[in-house]
């Protein structure tokens, strides 16, 4: 059954192009900065969103048709499998290479473990199928261990000890699964691992049990042969009050103390980072400057509301800001795995397609912008000018730690009044920004 008879394969067409189903940025094999822009950004598609999220909000219920023509109560697997099915041809069609998925997402959510373990490993071969006739493949696998009411009060934090086995249980099939199918990562986001109020929880006790939850799933992970990245997905808020992973500096000194930074890296959300009161680029610089940049999920917050809303990319400075850090960073061992969805009222399946389009070519556009930014070389060349004084004299002994705090003081006294340390010129770096991103008008 084909589900999506309206577009053939969305391709790129240029910059003047009007067509809805057709890149008019995003050229797959066009060399930037020595590689193709593909594998600079290695696209992946989320199967809660786009294969699940049918529009519902707090407020109302379904505005789209996720049903894939069969009545998931009566028939799960054939739901999952039509899933499976609508999924890869969205996927070949929009010329995306990659997946990720929640243990749930792909298999209709029971309260037995056990029927759990054989709907996934079903569908985990019929996945494994579709790779092999398609080409396409697994980013990242993860287990959601925040929706089902055994986690209200968290998963590896929560005070239950029979939940944390649970947890442990699905994770450790959500593992097998990303073994089986080839996958490059392994997320964990804690979605209920933080606390609501103090009067009830012991935040030290919580976070062992949570590190010990993850070195016993990198263990195990190991031991079957996984390869690839572990990563925490950041996140400061919603739907707990207070998370543990709140930002990313915060993710990487929590890995430190409990041992687990060599195995695990950041999967960074813009939206996560922008509830977190930070900027999509300030959490991937703080991953790329500690060796944790491992892979992005890429979507947008909406500055006016409080919450993730998960918007599909449209932001072309940000995509910018977000594509230097990527490729000064050398590039990412991850995706760029769209965490997005349609807004409520884009309610069809073209929508769908134009969706991607957009988010497609506005990383393609932040990747060429980028690359002229670099090319152009007057924000690199001020940034180096601006710390010129550490280059030589006491500025080169605070550098290579061999002036000692009598030196600097004695420094400062010789000098008697200190030097203006010159201007931050934000608005010519900005009038710089603008010129080379919108060039000549
Ligand atoms: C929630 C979120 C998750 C993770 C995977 O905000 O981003 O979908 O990406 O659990
Ligand atoms: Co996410």
């Amino acid at each position: 059954m084909e589900y999506f008879p309206f577009v053939k394969s969305v391709q790129y067409k240029g910059p003047t192009s009007t067509e809805p189903f057709a890149f008019k940025y995003y050229d797959a094999n066009r060399i930037v900065l020595g590689k193709p822009m593909k594998d600079w950004m290695p696209f992946a598609m989320a199967w809660w969103h786009n294969l699940g999220a049918a529009g519902t909000d707090m407020f109302g219920g379904n505005t789209m048709d996720k049903s894939w023509g069969v009545d998931k109560e009566k028939d799960p697997m054939g739901y999952a499998k039509a899933k499976v099915d609508a999924g890869f041809e969205f996927m070949q069609k929009m010329g995306i290479e990659y997946y990720c998925f929640h243990d749930v997402d792909l298999v209709p959510e029971c309260d037995d473990i056990t029927v759990m373990y054989q709907r996934l490993d079903e569908i985990g071969d019929y996945l494994l199928k579709k790779q092999q006739k398609t080409g396409i493949k697994l980013l990242w696998s993860t287990a959601n261990a925040f929706g089902h009411r055994r986690f209200m009060n968290g998963a590896g934090s929560s005070n239950s000890a029979e939940v944390y086995c649970f947890a442990a249980a699905q994770i450790k099939k959500a593992l097998e699964l990303c073994v089986k199918l080839g996958g490059k990562g392994y997320v964990f986001w804690g979605g209920r691992e933080g606390y609501e109020t103090l009067l009830n929880t012991d935040v030290k006790f919580e976070q062992e049990n949570i590190a010990n939850l993850m070195r016993c799933a990198r263990d195990y992970g190991r031991k079957i042969g996984f390869k690839g990245d572990f990563y925490i997905e950041p996140k400061p808020k919603e739907p707990t009050k207070h998370q543990y992973d709140f930002d990313a500096a915060t993710a990487i000194g929590f890995l430190r103390q409990y041992g687990l930074d060599k195995d695990f890296k950041m999967n960074i959300e813009a939206n996560h980072a922008t509830l977190a009161g930070h900027t999509f680029e300030h959490e991937l610089r703080i991953s790329a400057m500690n060796g944790m940049l491992g892979s992005i999920d890429a979507n947008e917050g909406d500055m006016l509301l409080g919450w993730d809303v998960d918007r599909f990319p449209a932001n072309v400075y940000s995509a910018t800001f977000a594509m230097l850090e990527v490729i000064k960073a050398g590039g990412l061992t991850g995706g760029f795995n769209f965490d997005a969805k349609n807004r409520r009222a884009s309610n069809t399946y073209e929508d769908m397609f134009k969706a991607f389009v957009l988010g497609m070519d506005t990383f393609a556009l932040g990747l060429l912008n980028a690359e002229a930014l670099i090319k152009d070389g007057r924000i690199d060349k001020f940034v180096e000018g601006r710390y010129a004084s550490f280059k030589t004299g006491i500025g080169a002994k605070i550098r290579d730690h061999s002036a000692t705090l009598e030196d600097l003081a004695a420094h400062a006294l010789e000098a008697k009044v200190c030097e203006d340390p010159g201007s931050g010129d934000e608005e010519e770096l900005q009038e710089i920004l603008n010129q080379v991103m919108f060039g000549k008008k």
